[in-house]
C-alpha cells in the first residue's frame, strides 16, 4: 500500500504539532509525529527542546500501551543515531508499530536515511515523502545547515510607504506601528542568532532581545523560549561600555577583523565574547561569519540593522528571505533609503519574488525571496 488521500490530513496534523517547536527546539529540527489505528488518532507527540524527547518517543508515551499495529506520521525521518537521545526508529519497532509515513529524510549526515532503512529491515511498512515541501518550509535553517554547513539569513527591514527607514538624522523610532513589532519579537525568537552592525547598535542603543513574555504561547512552551545569541558586527571594537545590549546578560558574540589592541578586548562583563574573523578591506568577511554560526549550530538567523550592512548581505547572495514591514507613512526625500545600493541600470537590479504579503495592524508585511530563476 502507498499514500492515499487519507493519509494527508493525519500530516497536515503532524505538521501543526511540530510548529509549536517554533520557539523551542533549537539547534535540533521541529518534528511532530501523530500514531493512528484504525483511522483515528491514537496519540500525539511534538518535540520541545533539544535534550528531552524526540517527537516519535512523546507520542509513544501518551499512546501507553496503544502503539501495537499503529501507523506513525512523523514529519522527519525517524532518527536512526543515539545522540541526546535514543534512536526513535528502534523505539518505534520496539513498540510494534505497522507502518511509517514521513514527510522528508532527514538532512542529518548521522541519519540520512538510516532511519528508514531500519525500519524497512523490522518489517514496518514505510511510506513517503508526504507533503515533503511545508516539512522543508518548517525547518527552513537545520536544512540549510545540513545541507550547505551555513544558517537560514532572514533579513528584516522596516519602512515607509516612501521605501525610506529612518530620517537623514539617523531618527528611526518609530516607523512601524506596534504591532508589527510585535511580530518581529516573533522573528528574533524563532532564530537562533541576531546580527546587527555596530554602527545600528550606537544609532538606535538597541538590546536585541526578545520579549518572551509577550509571545503568544501556551506557557510549557513559553517556558522553553530562549533568548537568542547577539551578534554585533564590530570590526574595529566600537562597542561602547555602556551600550544597552550589554544590560541583559544572554550571550552577546562581537565579531571583529582581528586588528584591535588587546586592551579594547578585556574587561567585559562574562556575557561577551569577542572573535576575530577573516576580513576584506578590514571589514569581516560576511561568509565567514556565516560559517561560524552553522558551526555554532545556529539554524535561523536574523540580520537586523541598517541599510549599509544589510546591503552588503544582499549583495553578495547571502540573504534567504527579506522581510519587509511597510508602513503608512512618507517620510520624504532626505530620509534613508532601505538599502545603500547604488545601483546604476536596470540590468543590476537585484530581482525578488514576493511570497508573501499580509496586514500586520497598520503596516504591510512583505516576504520576498531572490529570484534565482
Ligand atoms: C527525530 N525526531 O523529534 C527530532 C529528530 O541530539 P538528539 O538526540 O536530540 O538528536 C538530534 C538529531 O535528531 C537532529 O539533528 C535530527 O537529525 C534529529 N531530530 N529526529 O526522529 C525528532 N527532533
Ligand atoms: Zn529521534
Amino acid at each position: 500500500m502507498a499514500i492515499t488521500t487519507d493519509d494527508y490530513p493525519f500530516m497536515a496534523q503532524a505538521l501543526r504539532l511540530a510548529e509549536r517547536g517554533r520557539y523551542t527546539t533549537m539547534p535540533n529540527p521541529r518534528v511532530g509525529c501523530v500514531l493512528v489505528k484504525n483511522g483515528a488518532v491514537v496519540a500525539e507527540g511534538w518535540h520541545i527542546r533539544a535534550g528531552e524527547g524526540h517527537a516519535e518517543v512523546n507520542a509513544l508515551a501518551a499512546a501507553g500501551n496503544n502503539a501495537q499495529g499503529v501507523t506513525a506520521y512523523v514529519t522527519l525521518e525517524p532518527c536512526s543515531h543515539t545522540g541526546k537521545t535514543g534512536p526513535c526508529s528502534h523505539a518505534l519497532v520496539d513498540a510494534g508499530i505497522s507502518r511509517v509515513v514521513y514527510a522528508m529524510e532527514d538532512p542529518n549526515p548521522l541519519v540520512a536515511g538510516r532511519g528508514l532503512d531500519y525500519l524497512r529491515e523490522h518489517n514496518v511498512q514505510v511510506d513517503g515523502p508526504l507533503l515533503e515541501d511545508d516539512a522543508r518550509a518548517l525547518n527552513p535553517g537545520f536544512v540549510k545547515r545540513m545541507e550547505r554547513k551555513l544558517p537560514f539569513v532572514r533579513c528584516k527591514m522596516g519602512m515607509s510607504l516612501d521605501g525610506r527607514t529612518a530620517m537623514a538624522s539617523g531618527e528611526s523610532q518609530w516607523v512601524t506601528g506596534k504591532k508589527a513589532r510585535g511580530d518581529v519579537q516573533r522573528l528574533r525568537a524563532r532564530s537562533c542568532a541576531i546580527i546587527s552592525g555596530i554602527d545600528s547598535i550606537l544609532l538606535d542603543n538597541s538590546s536585541l532581545t526578545v520579549r518572551i513574555d509577550e509571545l503568544e504561547m501556551p506557557d510549557a512552551e513559553q517556558a522553553a523560549a530562549k533568548q537568542p545569541l547577539r551578534v554585533v558586527l564590530d570590526s574595529n571594537v566600537r562597542l561602547s561600555r555602556k551600550a544597552k545590549i550589554l544590560t541583559q546578560e544572554t550571550p552577546i558574540l562581537v565579531v571583529h577583523n582581528g586588528s584591535a589592541d588587546a586592551d579594547k578586548l578585556t574587561g567585559w562583563p562574562d556575557h561577551v565574547e569577542f572573535i576575530a574573523l577573516p576580513a576584506n578591506d578590514g571589514r569581516v568577511n560576511l561568509g565567514a561569519l556565516l560559517s561560524e554560526l552553522a558551526k555554532r549550530q545556529c539554524n535561523e538567523v536574523l540580520v537586523e540593522t541598517g541599510a549599509t550592512l544589510a546591503a552588503n548581505f544582499l549583495r553578495r547572495g547571502l540573504v534567504d528571505e527579506l522581510i519587509i514591514y511597510m508602513a503608512p507613512k512618507l517620510l520624504g526625500s532626505s530620509a534613508r533609503p532601505l538599502f545603500d545600493l547604488p545601483l546604476v541600470s536596470m540590468s543590476s537590479a537585484l530581482p525578488l519574488k514576493i511570497s508573501d504579503m499580509r496586514a500586520v495592524g497598520t503596516d504591510w508585511r512583505i516576504t520576498a525571496v531572490p529570484d534565482t530563476e
